[in-house]
């Protein structure tokens, strides 16, 4: 059998931050890293035709699994003999085909099929007076783009020219983070609220019996839902004109088509709507014309976009607005919120403010145009939305079906997605988590940068993204969008201070104790005096009792937000004060052993039980034990059922072992606890010796073993400051 040898590849590419992926099909030894750490700049860095310097490979890279062991025979799998079996243990085809197996993620819902590329968008027009988003603060600011062009219903690998809507989504990689314009070649929509979207979708596609037709819209379901739908006609007129059917992808108009807004510095606001305008002028095909192109060449855009691209030929389009006031809005005989509606520009005229450049082609079809996701929630400072119902749906449906298309949360991190500037926040964890972290700030707030480490970033009032606050009539009072706390929220120590109150004075003491507890673990100094600080707004007592537990100086007290009051104490809050006289439920152990009284101990279960209670038969041994009366099997043996397992303990034994019983520590200690706990002790004549050993001292709870029943489960506080100290 051959051996396999796996030998660390000495010279083996330079990772960074540990990232290292060969990216597939990138070429002839072609290497991919990605630089960054939670939110450093990513950048990929590509290797091309690298040398291993083994002096194998002539400038080829060694082909590897996926965890870097060289593979020497990329042809044959492994097996027993020339024509025997093949072998589980190949690891490189299992590998290879575990890999193959899931190459495919469930295509978009619409916009299955798509063509995208890389460019640069150019503000060309400063408007600092209608917008803070900074890539529009000067003219010449840029920043890199990625556009993905689409057909709405068909699928990933449907044709180009079917007559359909063409999706022209832009991300915008600002140095405020991305900016998704998420829209299509027409600038209205087929229906006004996000909420018939999916029997939009459903009704376009494929009929759901029969899988067909594949994308069209001449069918019935299609129809059929928008005869019912009048508000689709204005979108109808536009799908059934030549812009449905386009020469070149390169040709195609692009519409923002919800009336968003722009936000200025001064937190003054106006509506607008984006249009792109392609530098080539538009152009369409006739109907069979683009049947014909179907059949000639499937991926005709595709092919088109790509080729124009790589020959240098870089597509352009210009950026224009249509902004506008509430004013405006309302004087005209639509609703600028209906996305079934446009504004025509003999009424609002176009400014372009920029340039949009597609010059370069990707590099990998599936990392790139597959994997990109558009959100129309990434909106930068200085843009926000308006209250367009069908946009505020989409706001959700975006982030959501990224989920299910790329599986996880984490979809930031893939390249195609991530933002060029940096990111920062306390999002941890997630499936496919390719980012680490380091330190404990993994929330906020947080004053560990008062101690010397990262504290994590924190929010940026001045220049982070604030949500217009609206200022029509739809939007005043109450209905204004704000990140604000109502007055009385700000009262964070009457209630902690009325349960405090509310409880018995051993309550507060457990309170007290488990404060102390806790604070002593905290290796922090000022996080434990802050506490202090706070504790004194609830209770002084309190405070002065925890800071005393922890030897600790009493710190000023802390100014609470709004001053607490006091509220009438209320008993329901305490535990023991609504405690119930019962068996029901509880556990009770008995304790006996070989020569203990059989009949006193059924006795006493029999009564347990009547009450609704549990027991437990305890002994030192499991037995079965010769015991007066016959013989008795325990439960549990004594060692291994400690006291603290059970609500009430009794025990019934013979002098005689009881003095043998004296002696060993798991009884001594079982009583101890139990005492400690404050529980009940129902015992014989011959324990008192154990109780003796434990320091069992007689008072309320420990009682004679026919006392067992008038007391029951219930805990004796009365006796907790005689073993503990609840000062
Ligand atoms: Fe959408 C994809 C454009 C309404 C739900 N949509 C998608 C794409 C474009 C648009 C261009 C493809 C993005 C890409 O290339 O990855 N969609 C629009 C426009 C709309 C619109 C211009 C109306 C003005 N969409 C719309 C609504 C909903 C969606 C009302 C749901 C409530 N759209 C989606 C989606 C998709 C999507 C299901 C599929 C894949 C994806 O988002 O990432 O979430």
């Amino acid at each position: 059998m051959p051996s396999k040898t796996r030998k660390p590849a000495a010279d083996a590419p330079a990772t960074l931050n540990g990232l290292h992926h060969h990216a597939p099909g990138a070429g002839r030894g072609a290497q991919r890293e990605r630089i960054g750490n939670g939110g450093e700049l990513h950048q990929e860095v590509e290797h091309r035709g690298k040398r291993d310097g083994s002096g194998e490979g002539d400038g080829v890279a060694h082909l590897t699994d996926n965890f870097g062991h060289r593979i020497a025979d990329n042809q044959n799998s492994l097996r027993a003999g020339v024509r025997g079996p093949t072998l589980l243990e190949d690891f490189v085809l299992r590998e290879k085909i575990f890999h193959f197996d899931h190459e495919r993620i469930p295509e978009r819902i619409v916009h299955a099929r798509g063509s995208g590329a890389h460019g640069v968008f150019e503000c060309t027009k400063a408007i600092p007076g209608l917008t803070s988003a900074s890539i529009f603060q000067k003219k010449g600011n840029t920043c890199p783009v990625f556009v993905r062009f689409s057909t709405v219903a068909g699928g990933a690998g449907s044709v180009d020219t079917p007559r359909d809507v063409r999706g022209f989504a832009v991300k915008l990689y600002t140095d405020t983070g991305n900016w998704d314009l998420v829209g299509n070649n027409i600038p209205v929509f087929f229906i006004q609220d996000a909420m018939k979207f999916p029997d939009l979708v459903h009704s376009v596609k494929m009929e759901a019996d029969r899988g067909f037709p594949q994308a069209a819209s001449a069918h019935d379901t299609f129809w059929d839902f928008v005869s019912l739908m009048p508000e689709s006609m204005h979108m109808i007129m536009w799908a059934m004109s030549d812009r449905a059917i386009p020469r070149s992808l390169r040709m195609i108009e692009g519409f923002g088509v919800h009336t968003f807004r722009f936000v200025n510095a001064k937190g003054e606001s106006r509506f607008v709507k984006f249009h792109w305008r392609p530098l080539l002028g538009m152009a369409s095909t006739t109907w069979d014309e683009a049947c014909k192109i179907a059949g000639g060449d499937p991926d005709f855009h595709r092919r088109d976009l790509f080729e124009a691209i790589a020959a240098g030929q870089f597509p352009q389009w210009d950026l224009g607005v249509q902004v506008f006031d509430e004013a405006f809005a309302a004087k005209q005989p639509y609703d600028v919120l209906d996305a079934t509606k446009l504004i025509p520009e003999e009424d609002l005229p176009l400014q372009i403010v920029g340039r949009l450049t597609l010059n370069r082609n990707v590099s990998n079809f599936f990392a790139e145009t597959e994997q990109v996701a558009f959100l129309p929630s990434n909106v930068i400072p200085g843009i926000d939305f308006s209250n367009d119902p069908l946009l505020q749906g989409r706001l959700f449906s975006y982030l959501d079906t990224q989920k299910s298309r790329l599986g996880t949360t984490n979809f930031h991190q893939i390249p195609i997605n991530a933002p060029k500037c940096p990111f920062h926040n306390f999002q941890r964890d997630g499936l496919m988590q390719t980012l680490v972290p380091t330190g404990r700030a993994n929330y906020e707030p947080n004053s560990l940068a008062a101690a010397g480490e990262d504290g994590g970033p924190r929010a940026c009032p001045e220049t982070g993204f604030t949500s217009f606050r609206g200022d029509d009539e739809h939007s005043s009072g109450d209905h204004q969008k704000l990140r604000v706390r109502a007055p009385l929220f700000a009262d964070h120590y009457s209630q902690a201070r009325l349960f405090y109150r509310s409880q018995t004075a051993n309550e507060q003491a457990h309170i007290a104790s488990a404060l102390v507890f806790e604070l002593s673990k905290v290796s922090l100094d000022a996080v434990r005096t802050r506490v202090l600080s706070r504790l004194r707004n609830i209770d002084e007592d309190l405070a002065a009792r925890v800071a005393k537990g922890l030897g600790a100086a009493l710190p000023p007290k802390a100014k609470a937000a709004r001053e607490p009051v006091d509220m009438k104490p209320s008993a329901k809050l305490s535990i023991q004060k609504n405690a119930k006289a019962t068996l029901q439920g509880r556990k009770v152990a008995i304790l006996f052993a070989e020569g203990s009284d059989r009949k006193a101990i059924e006795g006493l279960r029999q009564q347990i039980e009547a009450a609704g209670g549990n027991v437990a038969l305890v002994a030192p041994k499991i037995g079965p034990l010769k015991v007066k009366g016959g013989t008795l099997k325990a439960d549990g043996q004594l060692a291994g059922s400690p006291s603290v397992m059970f609500d009430a303990v009794a025990s019934i034994l013979m002098p005689d072992q009881a003095k043998r019983l004296a002696l060993d520590g798991a009884c001594v200690q079982w009583f101890m606890d139990a005492y400690a706990h404050c529980k009940t002790i129902a015992h014989c004549e011959g324990t008192k010796l154990i109780l003796a050993r434990a320091g069992v001292e007689p008072g309320e709870g420990v009682v004679p073993i026919e006392g067992f029943m008038s007391v029951g489960t219930a805990r004796h506080w009365a006796r907790e400051p005689k073993v503990r100290d609840l000062a």
